[in-house]
């Protein structure tokens, strides 16, 4: 296992999908856990440190609100931890990513933007990918398909 993706709620799922599927397409090994910061912080603590025992490199933490989950894996284990910020109901999803942003000196959190799920895994394989040249192939890969898209994009004038 290289990656575990942690969420603060069941509520997080659909938006932690497309994680979920980059992880998958790059043959990320990894595993998914529900774990709260705030509901169950003893449970967290316990799966922090048998993640690192298991292989993990980097943690993938989701969270709405308050979104301390981030902040609390950094805080509890010196793998990057990548904060992905929720869109919360009531804000919008600034105090998720506020939140997750501004961790005090000494303890970073990286912090992607609000429901960028995708980016989050994204930084995750870039990380694993420092020392595995496979990885890196696929993700210049990724980044050729996404260029092509791009330039073979074509505004129909009849459409608009
Ligand atoms: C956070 O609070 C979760 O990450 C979720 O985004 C938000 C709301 O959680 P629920 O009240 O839906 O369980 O802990």
């Amino acid at each position: 296992m290289k990656v575990a993706l942690i969420m603060g709620s069941k509520s997080d799922i659909p938006l932690v999908e497309s994680a979920i599927r980059i992880l998958k397409g790059f043959g990320v090994p990894f595993e998914v856990k529900i774990l709260s910061a705030h509901r169950t912080p003893d449970d967290l603590e316990r799966y922090i440190e048998e993640a690192e025992k298991a292989g993990v490199r980097v943690f993938i933490a989701a969270a709405g609100g308050a979104a301390h989950l981030p902040g609390v894996i950094a805080s509890k284990t010196l793998l990057p931890v990548i904060g992905l910020p929720i869109k919360s109901k009531d804000l919008m999803g600034f105090d998720s990513i506020l939140s997750i942003a501004q961790m005090p000196e000494g303890v970073p959190v990286a912090t992607v933007g609000i429901n960028r799920a995708k980016n989050a895994a994204l930084l995750a394989i870039q990380m694993l990918a420092l020392e595995d040249p496979s990885l890196l192939e696929k993700l210049r890969d990724f980044r050729q398909r996404q260029k092509e898209k791009v330039l073979n994009a074509e505004v129909n004038l009849d459409e608009i």
